[in-house]
């Protein structure tokens, strides 16, 4: 089909026109009634690459690992009504965890809104607590200048998801196309320079600290600030700890890296962040997997707050000075203020002792698998530069402890909404934005068969993503909690009787597949993991059933009530 005039076009000749004129290369979609008039024109379209996924949330979470791994903005189509609403979890993901993805999403004509038509569902409705913005275009004088303001909102400010629902009659109209250069927005001007003075005060009650700490979310590493970060941490000699979205803003294998902090981080972050006395929180939002019990979290401390999101300041934490800006222009701003680094001496002693005094540890002697042994060998051999994508449960907070990130843009998790089913999918996103890497998918069993439809998509593509799968038979982490706070009642998360054979399903959707239960064949396995490249791999590693995750501290409790090994059943006599 080519363009109806000069300038005029169908609404689907300008939805591609317009996604060219954002240089989107990818769009993660599937077909149905409502937008076969776009599908009609992709079909003669060569320039943009669809990739028709198995399920529609699957194809929101292959556009926030592409969206994590490139940091452009992904884009996903489908159709109206459960196409749409297939998405919600998706979307939902991507708004806990600030992930600039665009939503397109097929409606019934504009005539039939509002009357139970066929496949129809109030999308904007639904998604309207979960998107940064949603629009529902209803002339196609509007889509252009639409979808330039959808791509601007979701990667600006604090990056986020957007929804354009598109009727059918919208989209087989016909106008001019004029695509806006630029974007007004009355009310929305995200604000990138934080305030001189604030700035200038935080240069100086760091300065003066005797016992600062650098607190690093996932925003550090969305703003592109790791650079800034390195110089300020190295030049000023300050100890690092990340959230679960900031890993590998710094380098894990920097001694200054205290490594996460949190339910899970290491013994030394948490009391690092306890004992502080100036804690600046750089595009992170205090939340409350991290504080535990929110009025004794960092108490002693002068709390600085970075972000660039002025809703977050004082939501979760009362700050002392917050400063509202783009953390990579606030930290370079920072360092040039700074007059002399602190004396961080003696702060940097009681830091290591507590390094010494509970140290991460696993048993590596029985001759069992064990997923700490499996990560360990994995971040060896790859040298923590993989692009890990991960799934939710203990396998999931092992990869935070074992797995040593060196590089930003490599550790992609669903953090906020801790959606299971996320890595198969987000790994192929992913494996579509990186090249040069390896793109390795953990998962545990349980989220595995989650959104499973979609190793048929890797299959399809060759993607060379590594699947690696940790079987214990259970819903590990929830059998966790099951046995240390209620009371040992293991109820419906053992799965050893109900999971399918995971080799033989692989193969069946053109996969190449291994597994083992033996410590000896894990370096073979990822070897030859690592060095496939005609497409996707799977390796199961049976590990240790009843393991669990240490250290904990329970959710709403403080350090003191840490729990850093497995009671024995003799000491709780
Ligand atoms: C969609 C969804 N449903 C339920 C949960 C609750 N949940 C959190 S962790 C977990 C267990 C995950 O088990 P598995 O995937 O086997 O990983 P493991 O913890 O064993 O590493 C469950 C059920 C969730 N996070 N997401």
């Amino acid at each position: 089909m080519k363009p109806t005039s000069n300038k005029m076009m169908t609404g689907a000749e300008i939805f591609f026109e317009s996604l060219k004129k954002e240089k989107v290369e990818y769009v993660f979609g599937y077909p149905g009634g409502a937008v076969l008039k776009i599908y009609e024109r992709l079909y003669d379209i060569k320039d943009l690459k669809h990739i028709l996924v198995r399920h529609e949330q699957g194809a929101t979470h292959m556009a926030e690992g592409y969206a994590k791994a490139s940091g452009k903005v992904g884009v996903v189509l489908v159709t109206s009504g459960p196409g749409a609403t297939n998405t919600v979890t998706g979307i939902a993901d991507a708004y806990m965890d600030s992930v600039p993805i665009v939503v397109f999403t097929g409606q019934v004509p504009s005539t039939l809104i509002g009357n139970d038509a066929f496949q129809e569902a109030d999308i904007v409705g639904i998604t309207r607590p979960i998107t940064k913005h949603n629009f529902l275009v209803r002339d196609v004088k509007e889509l252009a200048s639409t979808i330039k303001k959808a791509f601007y909102i979701a990667s600006t400010g604090r990056p986020g998801p957007v929804l354009v629902d598109l009727p059918k009659d919208v989209i087989a109209s016909v106008c001019e196309f004029e695509y806006p250069e630029k974007v007004e927005l009355r009310g929305y001007n995200p604000n990138f320079v934080g305030h001189q003075n604030s700035i200038k005060k935080a240069a100086e009650v760091i300065s003066v600290s005797k016992k600062p700490l650098l607190y690093v979310g996932g925003g550090v590493i969305m703003s592109d600030a790791y650079r800034e970060l390195r110089l300020f941490a190295k030049e000023n000699n300050i100890p690092v700890t990340m959230t679960l979205q900031g890993l590998g803003a710094f380098p894990m294998t920097d001694s200054q890296s205290l490594g996460m902090l949190g339910m899970h981080g290491t013994y030394w972050a948490n009391m690092a962040v306890n004992n502080c006395d100036v804690l600046v929180s750089l595009g992170a939002r205090f939340d409350d997997r991290v504080t535990g019990k929110i009025d004794e979290f960092a108490t002693r401390s002068y709390k600085i707050h970075v972000d660039i999101d002025p809703t977050c300041i004082d939501k979760n934490v009362v700050v002392d000075l917050p400063i509202v800006g783009d953390v990579k222009h606030v930290l370079a701003e920072l360092a040039a203020e700074m007059n002399s680094a602190p004396d961080t001496k003696d702060w940097w002693e009681q830091i290591n002792k507590w390094r010494e005094e509970c140290p991460l540890e696993y048993n590596n002697s029985d001759g069992k698998l064990r997923t700490e042994y499996v990560l360990s060998t994995l971040n060896n051999k790859t040298e923590g530069k993989a692009v890990i994508v991960t799934d939710v449960g203990q396998h999931q907070m092992w990869v935070s402890q074992y797995y040593k990130f060196t590089e930003p843009r490599s550790h992609i998790t669903s953090g906020g909404l801790g959606t299971m089913g996320f890595s198969l999918p987000a790994s192929i996103g992913a494996s579509f934005a990186i090249k040069d890497r390896p793109v390795v998918s953990i998962s545990g069993d349980g989220g595995f068969q989650m959104n499973i439809q979609e190793l048929i998509t890797a299959a399809y593509y060759k993607l060379p993503i590594k699947f690696l799968l940790i079987n214990n038979s259970f819903l590990g982490m929830v059998r966790q909690w099951q046995e240390l706070f209620h009371n040992e009642k293991y109820s419906f998360t053992d799965l050893s009787d109900s999971n399918p054979d995971f080799v033989k399903v692989a193969e069946a959707m053109g996969i190449k597949a291994y597994s083992t239960d033996s410590p000896k064949d894990v370096e073979g396995l990822l070897d030859e993991a690592l060095a496939y490249d005609k497409g996707p791999i799977l390796i199961e590693f049976k590990v240790v059933k009843e393991d669990m995750v240490f250290p904990i501290i329970p959710a709403g409790k403080t350090i003191k009530e840490i729990i850093t090994k497995r009671l024995d059943p003799k000491e709780m006599m």
